[in-house]
């Protein structure tokens, strides 16, 4: 485990202020939680912006359960990149819409591939790709 070590830094009154108010309607306890977590948000970025690093990325998507197409398609496309999904999740909503999470293991350029190919499918109504990656700080 890492030795946590205080350091202090200098902002503007405004910033401060600024990054107080986001800290509370996030409902982070302090300062230092909110700016370490900051901080790894950045070094997720960081690694999506990579070429060749490993990254996960959660996509999930809202679609027309009566679209009969578009569930054979999906699935297609699943089993096209086998080796980039890891698992998929899929509950019946209601009797018009599915939710379906899938997360996806691979490098950025990849996973950005099947999310818009996913997303891009006739029937979807919502889809959000959420970028993660392992955090080792
Ligand atoms: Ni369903």
């Amino acid at each position: 485990m890492d030795e946590t070590i205080r350091f202090s830094i200098s902002l503007p009154e405004s910033l401060l202020k600024e990054l107080d108010e986001k800290m509370i309607k996030k409902g982070y306890a302090s300062r230092s939680e909110f700016v370490r977590d900051l901080i790894r948000k950045e070094l997720v970025e960081e690694k999506w912006s990579s070429t060749s690093e490993e990254v996960y990325g959660v996509l999930t998507i809202i679609y027309d359960h009566h679209k009969k197409e578009l569930a054979e398609r999906l699935i297609d496309i699943q089993h096209d990149w086998p080796l980039n999904i890891v698992c998929t999740t899929h509950i019946h909503m209601d009797h018009h819409n599915c939710l379906e999470n899938t997360i996806l293991r691979g490098i950025p350029e990849s996973i950005e591939e099947i999310a818009i190919k996913i997303s891009g499918l006739n029937g979807v109504k919502f889809s959000k790709l959420t970028r993660a990656a392992s955090i080792e700080k």
